[in-house]
C-alpha cells in the first residue's frame, strides 16, 4: 500500500516535470515563430554577415540548430550583433532568446548574471599576436609591451594574471568595438593583440598581409566557449543544451547531412532515438520527434559545422584539436540523448 502511495506521488512528479514546459522564453519563441540570437558583430567563422547580409558560422549553425529544434526549419531566426561590453545586458533585459557568441563559459558569469551556460560548441585557448617585424618568439619577450584587448572579455583579465604571474609589466590597452581593437594593434598603436586564439586566426585572415602577423605559441588560459540561457526557464534551458548535444551526437554515430534519410533505417538504437524512428526524446524536449533529423538534414553534425565553417573547408584552415571527438583525440563529447 505505503509503496504504491510512493509511486502514484512519483507518477504526479513526472506529470508536473513533463508540463514544465510552460518556459516564459519556450513559449514566447514558440508564439513569434522565430528564434532571436545574440551573436558577435562579426569574427568570421563563427558568426558574420556575407556580401548579402546572410548571417554564417559556427555559432550561427547552432542558433539554427535551435530553429529547427523548435520549428523544423533552421531558417526561423533572426540576429542581434552586441559587442562583448553589451553581449550579457541583451540576454538579461531580453533583446533575445540565446547568445550564441563565443562566450567563455565562468564561475562567475553563471552565477552573478542571472544566466546559465548550456554547453561548450568550441575548446579554446588564449594567445597573443604580434607584428612579424617585432621579432618576437615568444610572450615572455613582451616585458613593456603595450596590448590591445577588448572590454568585457575574459581576456583583459587572463592578461593581467599572465603578465602578474611571470613578474613582466605591460601596457593595457582596453577598446570595446573589436575593429577599433584591431585598427590599433594594426596602426602600432598596440605591440600586441590578445583574444581567443580562434577569434584572432580569424581576424589575421581578414588583415591585408596575414603573413606579417604571428601568433605566438603560449596558450594563456582555458576557454570553453558555448551559449548561454536567462535563468528560469529550464524547458528552454534544454532545447538550446540539446540541440547542441544532438549535433556532436550525429557526429559520433556517423549521421550526416547527406545519409541522414538512409539513417533512419539504421538498426543501432541510438540512430533510431537520435532521429526520432523510436518516438520519445521529442516528446521530452517538448518539440516534434524529427527535432533532431531536422538539424542534421538543415544544418549538418558538428564535424560538417566545424569543418565548413572553421576547419579546411574554410579559410580559417583550425585543425578539430580539443574540438575532435572525445574517441579521436578530441573532447567532444554529447550527452546520451535517451
Ligand atoms: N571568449 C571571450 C572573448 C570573447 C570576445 O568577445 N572576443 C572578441 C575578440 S575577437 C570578439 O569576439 N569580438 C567581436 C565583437 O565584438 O563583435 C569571452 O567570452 O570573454
Amino acid at each position: 500500500m505505503k509503496a504504491l502511495k510512493i509511486a502514484a506521488v512519483g507518477a504526479a512528479l513526472l506529470t508536473a516535470g513533463s508540463l514544465a514546459h510552460a518556459g516564459a522564453t519556450f513559449d514566447a519563441v514558440k508564439k513569434k515563430g522565430f528564434v532571436q540570437c545574440i551573436v558577435n558583430t562579426g569574427v568570421a567563422g563563427f558568426s558574420a554577415p556575407d556580401s548579402q547580409g546572410n548571417w554564417t558560422g559556427l555559432d550561427i549553425d547552432l542558433c539554427r540548430a535551435i530553429a529547427a529544434t523548435m520549428f523544423g526549419d533552421s531558417t526561423k531566426f533572426k540576429v542581434t550583433p552586441t559587442s562583448a561590453a553589451q553581449r550579457f545586458t541583451a540576454l538579461q533585459s531580453g533583446e533575445g532568446d540565446v547568445l550564441t557568441r563565443n562566450t567563455t563559459q565562468t564561475l562567475t558569469r553563471d552565477t552573478t548574471l542571472g544566466l546559465l551556460g548550456a554547453g561548450v560548441n568550441f575548446y579554446d585557448s588564449q594567445g597573443i599576436m604580434v607584428r612579424k617585424d617585432l621579432n618576437v618568439k615568444s610572450a615572455k619577450e613582451l616585458g613593456g609591451a603595450t596590448v590591445c584587448v577588448q572590454t568585457g572579455t575574459t581576456t583583459e583579465l587572463n592578461l593581467a594574471d599572465w603578465f602578474r604571474a611571470n613578474k613582466l609589466t605591460f601596457k593595457p590597452v582596453v577598446i570595446e568595438k573589436q575593429e577599433e581593437v584591431v585598427g590599433a594593434f594594426v596602426s602600432g598603436r598596440c605591440d600586441a593583440f590578445k583574444s581567443d586564439k580562434s577569434q584572432m586566426a580569424s581576424v589575421r585572415s581578414t588583415l591585408e598581409k596575414p603573413e606579417n602577423y604571428v601568433i605566438l605559441p603560449e596558450d594563456f588560459s582555458k576557454e570553453p566557449l558555448g551559449p548561454m540561457t536567462r535563468q528560469g526557464d529550464e524547458a528552454w534551458f534544454n532545447v538550446v543544451r540539446w540541440s547542441l548535444f544532438a549535433m556532436i551526437n550525429a557526429e559520433e554515430l556517423g549521421v550526416t547531412s547527406k545519409n541522414v534519410d538512409e539513417m533512419l533505417k539504421s538498426s543501432d538504437p541510438n540512430i533510431q532515438r537520435l532521429l526520432g524512428v523510436t518516438p520519445g526524446m521529442g516528446k521530452n524536449l517538448g518539440v516534434g520527434e524529427q527535432w533532431a533529423y531536422n538539424i542534421v538534414k538543415q544544418v549538418g553534425n558538428y564535424g560538417e559545422s566545424f569543418q565548413r565553417n572553421v576547419g579546411s573547408g574554410s579559410a580559417l584552415k583550425l585543425e578539430p584539436g580539443l574540438n575532435a571527438q572525445w574517441n579521436k583525440g578530441g573532447i567532444m563529447y554529447g550527452w546520451p540523448i535517451r
